[in-house]
């Protein structure tokens, strides 16, 4: 309850920041960026998603902070399309089930593309296996709402959750993350390693392009690359940063 208060007052007085992380190709080339909530309090200093999340999601705070990130994304991706070495350059957005189970998502979804006049295929919402459970069909229709309004669609934190193949052979999807569980001893855990190769052999079977999360040395990269990865993100490459710092890395990378 002290955490619900302290969040309301925390959007009041703007403590909420957007951390950007890179995401690069086989080739290192820097391909997009997904956006990442920050909260920062005066007194407990930089507050990580984790611990505030699942209570903006009790309270209908995620909502707010949901449409915030969405229209501070799509100004973002309007200020890349200005430019023509920027232009190609897409941002995924973290998408809570509470705010995707919402029956004014997908209005507000095309009304931040509108807003922002930026090309829907440059927004990548990341959703998890998680809105499953709320009805298939539902799920599914929702996301074939925002797929027709020409948004990118990817399946965060994959192998974690419950997903059946069935399921997702008929998810209008574009994309999955292999979750950083699987990616941190691809290295010296058989298992990992054959989950990794599992996902990106699903991934390709499906024709979804695959992004790997919490590759943190050469090593690993070069072994999902090995197997068919496309995308990578993580601490090798760049850890999450503000829009400046990001500026930086990108004139850096040109
Ligand atoms: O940046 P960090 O690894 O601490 O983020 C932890 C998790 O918090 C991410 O995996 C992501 O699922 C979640 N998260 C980050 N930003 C957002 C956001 O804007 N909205 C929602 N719903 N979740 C987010
Ligand atoms: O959406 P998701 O919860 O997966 O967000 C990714 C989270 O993983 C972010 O909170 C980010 O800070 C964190 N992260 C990003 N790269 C790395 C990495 O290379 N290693 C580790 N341990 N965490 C990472
Ligand atoms: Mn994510
Ligand atoms: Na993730």
């Amino acid at each position: 309850a002290a955490l619900a208060a302290d969040l309301r007052l925390a959007w009041r007085h703007q403590q909420f920041e957007l951390d950007y992380q890179p995401q690069v190709d086989v080739n290192g080339r820097m391909t997009g960026a997904e956006a990442l909530l920050r909260w920062q309090h005066p007194q407990r200093g930089r507050v990580p998603p984790d611990q505030f999340i699942p209570t903006a999601e009790e309270t209908t705070l995620i909502l707010t902070i949901g449409r915030w990130v969405l229209d501070r994304a799509c100004e973002q991706l309007a200020a890349w399309s200005r430019r023509s070495d920027r232009s190609h350059l897409s941002i995924s957005v973290n998408v809570s089930a509470r705010q995707f189970r919402h029956p004014e998502f997908v209005d507000e979804v095309m009304d931040a593309i509108a807003r922002s006049g930026v090309a829907p295929n440059k927004l990548k919402l990341e959703l998890t296996e998680s809105l499953l459970a709320d009805g298939f069909d539902i799920t599914v229709n929702k996301m074939g709402s925002l797929k027709r309004m020409g948004v990118a669609l990817s399946l965060d934190d994959f192998g974690k959750g419950y997903s059946s193949l069935a399921y997702l052979k008929r998810l209008p999807l574009d994309q999955l993350k292999i979750d950083r569980e699987f990616v941190k001893d691809v290295l010296t855990d058989a298992n990992d390693a054959a989950i990794a190769r599992t996902i990106i052999g699903l991934a390709q079977s499906l024709h979804l392009q695959v992004v790997a999360e919490g590759v943190e040395t050469e090593e690993q990269r070069e072994f999902l690359a090995q197997h068919g990865c496309d995308g990578f993100q993580g601490y090798l490459f760049c850890r999450p940063m503000s829009i400046e710092r990001l500026e930086e890395f990108i004139e850096a990378n040109l």
